[in-house]
């Protein structure tokens, strides 16, 4: 059996792409907004942030200059890792999801495959999740393998074959369970995907909606990550709106501690990830010039 890691990486997923503003008033959509999250969430427990835009009308981007300015946010106000998704909307391009990876984060999504999406299709080819790889590894971006499903572990592990490891040197993947079109929010399908994954990989888990608390459970047993946010939750208990991100994480952090795993700190994050620690940290490039800030 593989060894229990002695403490849990906790991700936070404020933002998405899928709800709107006008819906939930706490999902954090500006640039203040992304960073004061995010420096509730790190005090909360949270050491990496998943980062979703949205621009002045609150509505999902990929604009750079948007991606540049949050991250330069998030890094001023913290200094948890900075992963930018990839995946962003089901309508957003291809060329727009390889262009926001000049944006300088620590990490970036990767999706292994494409999935129904409720109503909607999130769609990512074999030659597309092989460019965005080659490109991150180009631009020392540590890869985090988004899988909705067990066959995209399997892609996950022919792009590994095909293209060797990933910057970095570690295999470090999260388990998007119970999105409607993907794989269900169930333990059974929690131990397939872990049963699949390569030797020294470790995974983080997020159930969508109501599957979040037992996918949390299952996966601190398995000896698992966690990821938590408002992408994926939107009520903390039936009838109960969710008040904001920290709290989350807050929920996530005490069940952490009290499996005997504690929050991870952002440089022990950066340790288990195989990225650079704090002082050899990519800078955000400038959101005019493009300089290095
Ligand atoms: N918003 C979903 C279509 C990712 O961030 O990489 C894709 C998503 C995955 O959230
Ligand atoms: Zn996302």
């Amino acid at each position: 059996m593989a060894r229990v890691p002695a403490g849990t990486l906790l991700t936070v997923a404020p933002t998405g792409a899928e709800t709107a503003k006008s819906d939930v008033p706490a999902l954090p959509v500006t640039v203040d907004e992304l960073a004061a999250t995010a420096k509730a969430c790190q005090a909360a427990g949270a050491a990496v942030i998943h980062v979703h835009l949205r621009d002045d009308d609150a509505r999902p981007t990929l604009d750079l200059g948007r991606a540049r300015e949050a991250l330069a946010a998030i890094r001023e106000a913290t200094d948890l890792v900075v992963q930018i998704s990839s995946g962003g909307a089901v309508t957003d391009t291809e060329e727009d999801r390889l262009a926001v990876l000049d944006s300088g984060p620590d990490g970036a999504s990767l999706t292994c495959g494409t999935v129904n999406f409720g109503t909607d299709v999130f769609m990512n080819r074999w030659e597309f999740i092989e460019r965005l790889y080659l490109e991150m590894r180009d631009r020392k971006i540590v890869p985090e393998f988004e899988l909705f499903d067990l066959g995209h572990v399997t892609t996950m592990l022919r792009l590994l074959d095909k293209h060797g490891e990933p910057y970095g040197g570690h295999v470090h993947c999260d388990l998007v369970m119970g999105v409607p079109g993907g794989m269900p929010g169930t333990m059974a399908a929690l131990a397939a995907c872990v049963a699949a994954l390569p030797a020294g990989a470790t995974f983080s888990a997020t159930g969508v909606g109501r599957t979040t608390l037992p996918i949390m459970l299952a996966s601190l047993s398995a000896g698992g990550h966690v990821r938590v946010g408002m992408e994926d939750t939107l009520t903390f208990a039936p009838g109960r709106p969710v008040r904001d991100n920290a709290e989350l994480v807050e929920r996530a952090a005490d069940l952490a501690r009290l499996a005997q795993r504690p929050p991870l700190s952002p440089d022990e994050a950066r340790a288990m990830l195989g990225m650079d620690q704090t002082g050899d940290r990519p800078t955000t490039p400038s959101p005019t010039t493009g300089a290095q800030a």
